[in-house]
């Protein structure tokens, strides 16, 4: 069988590509309620798949499929160019099933995520974000990975644009290539940089002390109960690893 050059593979290689998934929600403000709105309905929210950074990310991910809760009507919504995003408006959280399709030449199968549609505030200050009708963000970052792409695939992912030609963010400015670079800093509009990336490598580090401390003690009392034992043994004349009946 002749191979087909669009199913050859770069060996050795994993290419990753991040993004944000989640969803943004707001108590309606009863005076601008929506008129045609389900009188039930006491939120509006909206479910995203996006870029770091809205990095533009249309190169690899095509199309996204999001799936609702039977409660709404066609359910199954399909989002074919950025944004990836489904805006709505009910009454109550659920579990939305997302599912990324990948450029057609990369050979890929689409892949699933869930994300739970959060409508109602969390965390220390809930009952304050409730009265204040904040926005309600639930995001995660996440990573796709491609390993061993197929050799077009590979060209997209990696390759300047459209004849070499690379503008926007999501590129290495000097080469132009295509890079999974997220920003150094952080912005109050994205949290996702090098900085918080840090912090949390250095908040890890300082657990894990804190664990390799705490063992240590734990450790240390072990051998101190352990001596005492045996010195009650000792004087009760009972000879040590020896179990009474
Ligand atoms: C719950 N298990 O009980 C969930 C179901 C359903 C949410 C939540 C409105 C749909 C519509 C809506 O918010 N559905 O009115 O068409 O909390």
């Amino acid at each position: 069988m002749p191979s087909n050059p669009g199913n050859k593979r770069v060996r050795g290689v994993s290419v990753y590509r991040p993004f944000i998934f989640g969803s943004e929600a707001q108590l309606f403000d009863p005076e601008k309620k929506p008129a045609n709105c389900p009188p039930d309905h006491t939120h509006q929210w909206r479910i995203f798949v996006k870029g770091v950074d809205d990095q533009d990310i249309s190169y690899w991910l095509k199309k996204v499929q999001f799936k609702l809760h039977e409660t709404y009507a066609q359910n199954v919504r399909t989002i074919e160019t950025p944004p990836f995003v489904v805006e709505e408006t009910g009454w109550g959280e659920f579990e939305i099933q997302i599912k990324l399709y990948f450029a057609p030449e990369s050979n890929e199968k689409p892949q699933t995520l869930w994300h739970s549609l959060k409508l109602h505030p969390y965390g220390p200050d809930a009952e304050g974000m409730k009265e204040r009708r904040e926005v309600v963000v639930s995001q995660n970052y996440e990573e796709v990975i491609f390993n061993e792409p197929v050799e077009p695939f590979y060209e997209t992912l990696t390759g300047g644009g459209v004849n070499g030609v690379s503008r926007g963010k999501g590129k290495n400015s000097k080469t132009g290539a295509r890079t999974a670079d997220i920003p150094v800093g952080d912005s109050p509009k994205n949290p996702y940089s090098r900085v918080t990336e840090n912090k949390e490598l250095d908040r890890m580090a300082e657990a894990t002390k804190t664990v390799e401390q705490m063992t240590m003690a734990e450790k240390e009392r072990l051998v101190e109960r352990e001596k005492r034992l045996a010195e009650l043994r000792e004087s009760e004349g009972v000879p040590a690893n020896t179990k009474r009946k």
